[in-house]
């Protein structure tokens, strides 16, 4: 039976670790949380060398073991189970994991309902944060830059593609909907924030938090895309016990981990695939597919059909990459074991010689 994080947490502290949790990332150096104070940690070599991917190394928002020196660094020795974590691709040619942020409650995706307004971008993010565990929120910020009618249209189109999901239309300027969104970040609560950059993250975190502790972007432009203000990712902890994670605009979310995600995101599609002749159905090319006919007939959103097929085929891609990647580890484990059995068959076979 896997151990809860309870079980764990507790035979840790038997140990005498201390338990932490991490607040910020830079370079093989952490920012952790304990008892009530900041301070800079490392991880011991052991986990460092033992870590296959950057999953194995610790991230914003993890519980850690840790061991104290002089109550003002510490050493990090182990990473306690994530009971949640939003993962994608890392950017770029890499192909490898990105943890985003750990034991995260409820992932509030944020779009404003200016020019960074986009379908397709909410359904990605849906997806990843479908996959992470996260409980996901839907907020439109800005929505003091559109008239009534415009908002009632926008709020209902992304309630048609945020299946049982919450969503919430803010201003931080006009503080409409604001405690709305206070109500949902309870005692003990972990919530992140993403979305692109200047869809106003940093500002609303400051207006949750009641003080202006973060930067933010000084004025708004019309194509604020290149300018980041956020460029780390960072845990604040919150007067009422819980906490906020605020991370820097993301460009590009590439999926990590899918298995229902999609289908989540898509239940329409998925509802018409049962009725799909083949039960493998790639809704492609095949005949007697509910989901082609369905395009068709224009009872299917062309689009939206476009968006899930283009989300399918990337996490088949992502699937099999990481298949091969698994076999190519376990092959070379599998060599140092065996030149590691005959050195020692050597070794004994020279002590008798
Ligand atoms: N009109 C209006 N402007 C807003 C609102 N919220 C934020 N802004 C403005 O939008 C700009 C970007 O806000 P930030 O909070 O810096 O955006 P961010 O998402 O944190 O950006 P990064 O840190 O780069 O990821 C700032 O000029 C804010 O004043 C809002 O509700 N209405
Ligand atoms: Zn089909």
């Amino acid at each position: 039976m896997e151990t809860t994080f309870e079980q764990e947490q507790q035979r840790l502290l038997n140990e005498g670790f201390s338990i932490a949790r991490v607040v910020a990332e830079h370079r093989e150096m952490y920012t952790i949380l304990v008892n009530g104070k900041t301070m800079p940690a490392e991880v011991t070599g052991r986990l460092m060398y033992s870590a296959s991917s950057r999953k194995d190394f610790p991230a914003v928002g993890d519980w850690v073991a840790v061991q104290l020196y002089e109550n003002s660094h510490a050493i990090i020795h182990h990473i306690l189970p994530r009971r949640t974590c939003i993962s994608r691709k890392t950017s770029g040619r890499e192909f490898d994991e990105q943890i985003i942020a750990a034991n995260v409650d409820i992932v509030f995706i944020i779009q404003s309902l200016d020019h960074n307004y986009n379908l397709r971008r909410l359904e990605r993010f849906l997806v990843v944060a479908a996959e992470s565990g996260a409980t996901p929120v839907v907020l439109l910020s800005k929505a003091d830059l559109v008239n009534e009618s415009e908002l009632n249209e926008k709020v209902e189109e992304v309630r048609r593609h945020s299946p049982g999901i919450h969503v919430i239309a803010y201003s931080a300027t006009t503080l409409s909907h604001i405690d709305e969104i206070k109500r949902l970040i309870g005692k003990e609560t972990t919530v992140c924030f993403i979305g692109s950059s200047g869809v106003g993250k940093s500002t609303l975190i400051n207006k949750l938090i009641g003080k202006d502790i973060l930067k933010t972007q000084e004025v708004r432009d019309e194509d604020s895309k290149g300018r980041h203000t956020t460029t780390t990712r960072q845990l604040i902890p919150l007067e009422n016990g819980g906490y906020v994670i605020d991370t820097p605009g993301i460009r590009e979310l590439g999926l990590w981990n899918v298995s229902t995600g999609i289908e989540e995101i898509f239940p329409e599609i998925s509802e018409l695939s049962r009725e799909c002749k083949f039960s493998d159905c790639t809704h492609t090319h095949e005949p007697n597919c509910a989901v082609l006919d369905a395009v068709a007939q224009g009872t299917l959103d062309k689009t939206r059909y476009a968006s899930y097929i283009k989300l399918k085929k990337e996490s088949e891609y992502i699937a099999a990459k990481t298949n091969i990647t698994k076999a190519q580890e376990r092959k070379a484990k599998e060599k140092q074991l065996n030149k590691q059995i005959n050195q020692f068959v050597k070794s004994k076979f020279n002590k008798r010689k």
